[in-house]
């Protein structure tokens, strides 16, 4: 594989979406433009962190990192962007899920994801989140009545779509490798509730 830097510091010549790339954040593949939005694998970024850090972003892109939501919905706002979901767990094992329309709203609509078209090895966790609006443990905008999902189990959920029960996946919940049930990073149709994830990637492709 031949990457060509360029001197916008963005990177070409990649065409494939479902390239693990640890070191590239984004790059352009041809007429499609590829941009990893969100990435944990050590815990060594809190993603505990309030609505102003997730609308615009914290952490660091050679790390672990949230691009933010309003960058999100920038990049998403013209059709034909795509979603793709890299996960794995402490044992190494590895699924994901990639979805072929995503969207993420402006913040008047509270940055709602559309999302649909799933394929994958990980089962399809996120269309139970689809429709739902972005909440983090001082904007409780979920459906939830009981309390703020955003807060719940552990040291916390981060920020994210939840929905009336609050989630079956929650990518920026608390990383680390708990005994509990919905502690940690889970994608809960892959390896159940109890079943930490070590490493997550999710990122956008727009054609
Ligand atoms: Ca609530």
């Amino acid at each position: 594989m031949k990457f060509t830097a360029r001197m916008d510091g963005r990177y070409s010549g990649l065409d494939k979406f479902s390239l693990n790339l640890k070191f590239f954040t984004e790059y352009f593949c041809g007429k499609c433009f590829v941009q990893v939005f969100q990435r944990r694998f050590d815990g060594s970024v809190d993603f505990q962190v309030g609505w102003d850090a997730y609308v615009n972003g914290f952490g660091n892109k050679s790390g672990e990192f949230w691009l933010g939501l309003r960058k999100i919905h920038q990049l998403t706002e013209v059709e034909g962007c795509r979603l793709r979901v890299d996960l794995k767990d402490f044992e190494g094992n590895q699924a994901y899920a990639e979805y072929r329309s995503f969207s993420v709203a402006n913040e008047d609509d509270l940055f709602r994801i559309r999302v649909s078209g799933y394929s994958g090895s990980a089962d399809d966790d996120l269309r139970h989140h689809d429709y739902h609006v972005f909440s983090t443990f001082d904007r409780d905008n979920d459906p939830y009545s009981g309390a703020n999902c955003a807060t719940l189990k552990g040291r916390g959920q981060g920020g994210w779509w939840f929905h009336g029960s609050c989630y079956h996946c929650a990518l920026n919940a608390a990383w680390g490798r708990s005994e509990g049930s919905y502690h940690n990073i889970v994608w809960q149709d892959w390896k159940g509730p109890r079943h930490a994830l070590q490493a997550t990637t999710m990122k956008l492709r727009c054609d």
